[in-house]
């Protein structure tokens, strides 16, 4: 086709339907762009509307499509994310059958408004069946087109198969060669200064390599020999690893050669996680739902308020449930959107409120007003409670009501009644939004979250503190009289399923939440009972919003409290985390996760198999810990297989078209790409998507990764994702160290308390005056003290002195204080001058 006739027909769909030409034998030998068009697959890579079920029957796709429908688009069949290229003429031709025999509509379009179509056909469907063939040439390059059968608008339900679908044409696909630049691979950010720095060098070299480290000006500083490592599975690879960690000197790009190959540019800095810590959290801003983003506050991602009600959203202020699920409405607007679609789930905001809310209880001082410029900064609370604070109230907003049967419970979700395309701003969005029913762990996700926001809001708002606290009750008591209520798992249709069909470990978290903030005997016994609380529960694979027994075991080694074999349960943390360094060590990209495949969204499950390590080396001060830490963030900053960084905008290479519906540069350079700081799922192994299915076949697990928007299934941005990456740099940026101090901490007293504290230095300096810093597990107020200058910062208590204290040296000092009801347990960590006492 010449290019003049294109044009004439990119025209002419602007105004009318591009007319369906009959069957020409070129385009007949193209590439196949349709995936799974047999139905060998099952029904892998079609989607329904919700009024229908996809089956294959007799390796066929057969549905009963329902009658009293208006219009075509009532029931559609459809496969999204076929590649168009613009001029190229394409065969598309489906066998189908119909009983009775139909009219019905087969369209290859764009997949969102104004839903232009490439191809139009109003198939005569028999009841013998019949194949049929169409070409169209494409007026535009599209990377995801959409087909689509529209069965609707008959008044009598009536029977569908389909088979054989093909879209035959367009460009050869090129084999998928990703680029991954040279095959020295380094953390592309940095190394910190008094950290292991280890990289990886691809080669079929059997004997050790020299590698040399180049200054910035290209001066040799250090070099050494490599050490061969094998094949690795994980990438398929001939590899070697490097070890330059005794080279302490901070400096900007710096580079590695090894094999004839350099690598990427990175710094050896000290502060090289202080901004991605900033961003890792700020992501949560733009994620929000209910509320105007403020391009003042995030230049290039204003957008107005979604789902709050108007036009063409229609809101989440009162929200209906799924037919036959309840018959109220709730005000269910605000939280954050899930990811890259506009739904909101409850236990996946659950464990991530809680990781951002657990961070901030490892150490309080951390964090302040003002740092991640939302619009709640300046209130005097630090923002990372206010962010948090916008997804917990969604959460409490899903309970079930009062005087309702399954009252205390909380839906599972909320969301779009059918999937959407992209590109798709929130405010736009028209779809009618559904709660789902109640569920058991999204029950115990909300008595979790709240009981710990009960804690850690008490110093700042005590009439919240208070709701959730009675919240966490009511859906704990909720959740114990309805133990097996199971998210459905096929209930996936314009939303995620989040199912789950062990909820014993959110039992199990939830219990541990509990305990620790109201110290009641009921919920010690339940955690001493349950099989999580002894068993090895440090999985391989990490730990997410499906597996939080170990969120339970990891709060009870860290916050304060009176849980009966406390130290047994701080040892299992060091047991799980040496686990983790093990196979680390054996990884020759130096990855603390090694199953055979990878998982949906494997770089959140690294990072939690890191956090285990972080806890570890903050209960031991075992620098081994730390070194683990920070060596895995090698991998996810560009020491991999890909050569690439999964955080946007860190590293030269950077993942940029992570799946989102307003995110979505790739398809309208008008809209950006997601913010600085925003984390990729990653490698995953079962590539559900197309775009993956047809570039990836094979892939070795770390090859399966594209940084393609339509690639939901390994390049997805969620709030729970980027939550353990906030949790992780956080404990990065962290410079203090562990240092010799001895603190004894006497309180007496209940509401009124008086405590006494001797610090000891055990280290080798004297200090010339000294601070002693800790946190208040809650709303402990101190009113006057003795012996040292005693301040408060919401729970941030310093006490200074100007008096030397030598090594071997004591301090006694002493304040009076008043503690609210519940628990009032002695802090456990102390910073002296900065560093944690061991
Ligand atoms: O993160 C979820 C992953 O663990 C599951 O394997 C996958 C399939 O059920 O779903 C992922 O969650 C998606 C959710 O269903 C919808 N919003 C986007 C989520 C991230 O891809």
């Amino acid at each position: 086709m010449t290019r003049r006739l294109a044009t004439a027909l990119a025209l002419l769909t602007a105004f009318a339907l591009v007319p369906a030409i009959p069957a020409h034998a070129a385009a007949d030998e193209g590439p196949e762009q349709i995936v799974n068009g047999s139905f060998d697959d099952g029904t892998a890579s079609w989607w329904g509307t919700g009024n229908i079920t996809l089956a294959v029957d007799d390796g066929r796709l057969c549905v009963d499509v329902p009658g009293g429908t208006a219009n075509p688009w009532d029931v559609i069949i459809g496969q999204d994310n076929l590649p168009l290229v613009e001029g190229e003429t394409y065969a598309f031709s489906f066998y189908a059958s119909a009983t009775p025999a139909k009219v019905g509509r087969a369209l290859v379009q764009l997949p969102v408004d104004p839903w232009t179509q490439y191809l139009s056909a109003a198939p005569a469907l028999s009841v013998s069946g019949d194949v049929h063939r169409y070409t169209f040439t494409a007026p535009v390059s599209l990377p995801n087109a959409q087909v689509a059968f529209q069965v609707g608008g008959s008044a009598e339900p009536w029977r569908l198969c389909v088979d054989d679908v093909s879209l035959r044409g367009g460009a050869e696909p090129d084999e998928y060669e990703p680029d991954t630049g040279p095959r020295v691979r380094v953390n592309m950010v940095g190394y910190l200064t008094d950290g292991p720095k280890n990289a990886t060098v691809v080669t079929e070299a059997a004997e050790p390599v020299t590698w040399e480290l180049k200054n910035a000006t290209g001066r040799t500083v250090a070099r050494g020999k490599s050490t061969p490592r094998g094949l690795d599975d994980s990438s398929g690879q001939r590899v070697h690893s490097i070890d330059f960690g005794a080279y302490r000197k901070a400096g900007a790009g710096y580079t590695l050669s090894a094999d004839g190959e350099t690598s990427r540019p990175f710094d050896i800095a000290a502060d090289l996680y202080d901004e991605m810590r900033v961003d890792a959290l700020k992501f949560y801003y733009t994620q929000r739902s209910g509320i105007e983003i403020r391009d003042d506050l995030r230049p290039g991602y204003g957008r107005p308020a979604g789902h709050v009600g108007v036009a063409p959203n229609q809101g989440d202020t009162s929200v209906p449930c799924q037919p036959g699920v309840c018959d109220y409405s709730l005000d269910v607007s605000g939280g954050w959107y899930d990811a890259g679609d506009h739904g909101k789930y409850v236990v996946n905001g659950g464990i991530s409120v809680h990781q951002l809310m657990s961070v901030y209880e490892r150490d309080r001082s951390a964090f302040t007003d003002g740092q991640l410029n939302i619009p709640e900064s300046g209130n005097g609370v630090p923002d990372v409670l206010d962010e948090a604070r916008w997804e917990q109230e969604f959460l409490l907003s899903m309970e079930v009501p009062q005087g309702e049967a399954l009252a205390g419970m909380a839906h599972h979700k909320i969301h779009d009644r059918q999937w959407t395309g992209l590109p798709l701003m929130p405010h736009l969005d028209p779809q009618p939004r559904e709660l789902h029913p109640p569920s058991t762990a999204a029950t115990l996700n909300l008595a979790a979250t709240a009981a710990q926001a009960a804690r850690v809001f008490a110093p700042y708002d005590a009439a919240f503190a208070a709701r959730n606290l009675a919240a966490a009750r009511r859906a704990w008591a909720a959740a114990v009289a309805n133990p097996d209520r199971l998210a459905d798992p096929n209930d996936g249709i314009g939303g995620g399923a989040y199912p789950d069909s062990d909820v014993s470990d959110e039992f199990y978290w939830a219990a541990a939440e509990l305990f620790i903030t109201t110290g009641e005997k009921r919920f010690a016994d339940f955690v001493l009972a349950s099989p999580h609380h002894t068993g090895d529960i440090w999985r391989e694979r990490g730990f997410d919003w499906g597996n939080t027994a170990q969120l339970g075991r990891l709060q009870l080694a860290t916050v304060p409290n009176a849980i009966r074999d406390r130290e047994r349960v701080r040892r299992s943390v060091l047991e799980g985390a040496d686990k983790y360094l093990a196979t680390q060590r054996e990884h020759p990209y130096g990855l603390p996760y090694a199953p055979p495949d990878y998982d949906w969204g494997s770089n959140n499950l690294v990072l939690n198999n890191m956090v285990v390590m972080a806890v570890a080396y903050d209960l031991s001060g075992k620098e081994k810990y730390r070194a683990g830490v920070r060596e895995g963030m090698d991998y996810i900053l560009g020491r991999n297989a890909l050569n690439q960084s999964y955080v946007t905008g860190y590293g030269e290479v950077s993942s940029q078209n992570q799946h989102s519906r307003w995110y979505a540069r790739q398809l309208d350079p008008s809209l950006p790409n997601p913010p600085r700081g925003t984390l990729s799922g990653g490698p995953n192994s079962a590539i559900q998507d197309p775009v993956a299915q047809r570039l990836l076949q094979g892939c070795a697990p770390q090859f399966c990764y594209v940084d393609h928007i339509e690639s939901w299934s390994t390049n997805e941005l969620t709030i729970n994702w980027n939550a353990p990456l906030a949790w992780i740099s956080t404990f990065l940026a962290d410079r203090s160290g562990h240092t010799g101090c001895d603190v004894r901490y006497t309180a007496r007293g209940d509401r009124s308390f008086t405590a006494e504290v001797t610090v000891r230095n055990a280290g080798g300096k004297s200090l010339d005056g000294w601070t002693l810093r800790w946190s208040f597990p809650g709303a402990q107020r101190v009113r006057n003290s003795w012996g040292a200058a005693v301040a408060q910062d919401g729970p941030v208590v310093t006490a200074k002195s100007d008096r030397r204290l030598r090594p071997g040296g004591t301090a006694v000092f002493g304040f009076a204080a008043t503690a609210p009801a519940g628990p009032n347990p002695a802090p456990e960590v102390f910073h002296l001058n900065g560093d944690r006492c061991r």
